[in-house]
């Protein structure tokens, strides 16, 4: 029996506590990490993972426009920010956004996620007016946009201060925020690879704003690299912590750390074990979020499957033109087609679910 197992591997209490819904230590989780009895952990965020969806594994049909890849923090980890003056720098004009939007109209996309460097110079009104362009271009379509880290960056630029800036940002379309720029919040980690970047505080603000203001957004932690499983466990309970007030996190997405072409890049890439683990902990540590996400285009279609066993319901979406772990050496592909992802969960004995930005269901294949 998978039980036996389970406390011949030192874990009976913790079974004890997720069989009753219990809520997991901070030390439950370090346990946990520290083990590598995968089958044992995997087995209880399946429980938890269940108990929560049930057999559902969801998708989306979404675009990614990275707007522009020039940004003044250049974090260490990141591969896609350049400087202004390097030959691989870019920005979109709003024209160059609408024509993006407008070459795939005939696709059923309901997401757009809209992301991009921290711009030394585009001005307030560029972000306003993409979002704007980008309604009028596709009035139904949820656009997903901004890190914390830009937003934060925004409400530096408007001087409006960040309630009043996220007023103007829904004011202009915005309908949720993704999880990304939270990286590892521990500042020992943000001093040696991204010292320029908001702080975990200021990203936590921002996120406590906007769901004050009933804007839902993601959470994300990049592991991986240097951080310490104690880091990675202490991230874990700030969003804990800040979901128990607000509410406002959907999803929480595990982000595997890819060096190429970054100033990490003497570290070697994730194991499959770390990917399924950071999953499977977060799903059981994270009581409160409601999904969480394997993100195929960081850890491969295959792993993704895999995942949706060890406590992941979500595996993203078609998501074509993703720039970030393409430039860090991502070998999963950048599209998927809406057939592939249904295969894929079918098969790992899932229904596949596909839904729009908030979770509503748009359509089950049974
Ligand atoms: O904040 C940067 C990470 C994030 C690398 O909310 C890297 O649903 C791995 O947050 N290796 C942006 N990761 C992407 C992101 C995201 C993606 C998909 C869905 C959602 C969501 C959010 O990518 C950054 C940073 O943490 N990142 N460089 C790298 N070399």
């Amino acid at each position: 029996m998978i039980t036996e197992e389970i406390k011949r591997a030192g874990f009976g209490d913790i079974l004890a506590r997720v069989e009753a819904g219990e809520r997991l230590s901070t030390d439950d989780a370090v346990r946990l990490y520290e083990s590598t009895d995968i089958l044992a952990i995997g087995y209880m965020a399946n429980l938890v993972r269940e108990r929560l969806n049930g057999d559902r594994a969801y998708f989306i049909y979404n675009q990614h426009i990275n707007y522009s890849n020039i940004c003044s923090n250049l974090c260490k980890f990141c591969a896609f920010g350049k400087p202004a003056e390097d030959e691989q720098a870019y920005e979109m004009s709003i024209g160059e956004i609408r024509e993006k939007i407008r070459e795939r109209l005939d696709e059923p996309i309901v997401e757009v996620h809209v992301v991009g460097g921290i711009h030394p110079e585009l001005p307030y009104s560029y972000y306003l007016e993409m979002l704007r362009a980008i309604k009028e271009e596709r009035p139904e379509i949820h656009i997903q946009g901004f890190t914390g880290v830009e937003i934060a960056h925004l409400a530096e630029l408007s001087g409006k201060g960040l309630k009043k800036t996220l007023e103007e940002l829904i004011e202009a379309g915005l309908g949720s925020i993704p999880g990304g720029g939270a990286e590892v919040f521990s500042q020992r980690i943000r001093e040696i690879t991204c010292e320029k970047k908001l702080s975990g505080e200021g990203w936590l603000e921002v996120a406590r704003t906007a769901h004050k203001l009933g804007l839902k957004s993601n959470a994300t932690m990049l592991y991986g690299h240097i951080e310490t499983i104690e880091e990675r466990v202490d991230h874990l309970a700030r969003l804990r912590e800040l979901q128990d007030e607000t509410g406002g996190f959907m999803t929480f997405i595990p982000l595997a750390f890819h060096p190429r072409n970054t100033e990490m890049h003497d570290l070697s890439r994730s194991t499959g074990i770390e990917d399924l683990k950071n999953i499977a902990v977060a799903r059981l540590f994270l009581d409160n979020f409601p999904h969480i996400k394997a993100y195929w285009i960081m850890i491969g279609a295959k792993l993704a499957q895999v995942a949706l066993s060890f406590g992941a319901d979500d595996v993203d979406g078609t998501a074509s033109e993703e720039k970030i772990t393409q430039m860090a050496g991502g070998e999963a592909g950048q599209f998927l087609a809406r057939n592939e992802l249904v295969r894929i969960i079918k098969d790992a004995g899932r229904v596949p679910v596909e839904r729009d930005t908030l979770y509503n269901v748009i359509r089950e294949y049974v």
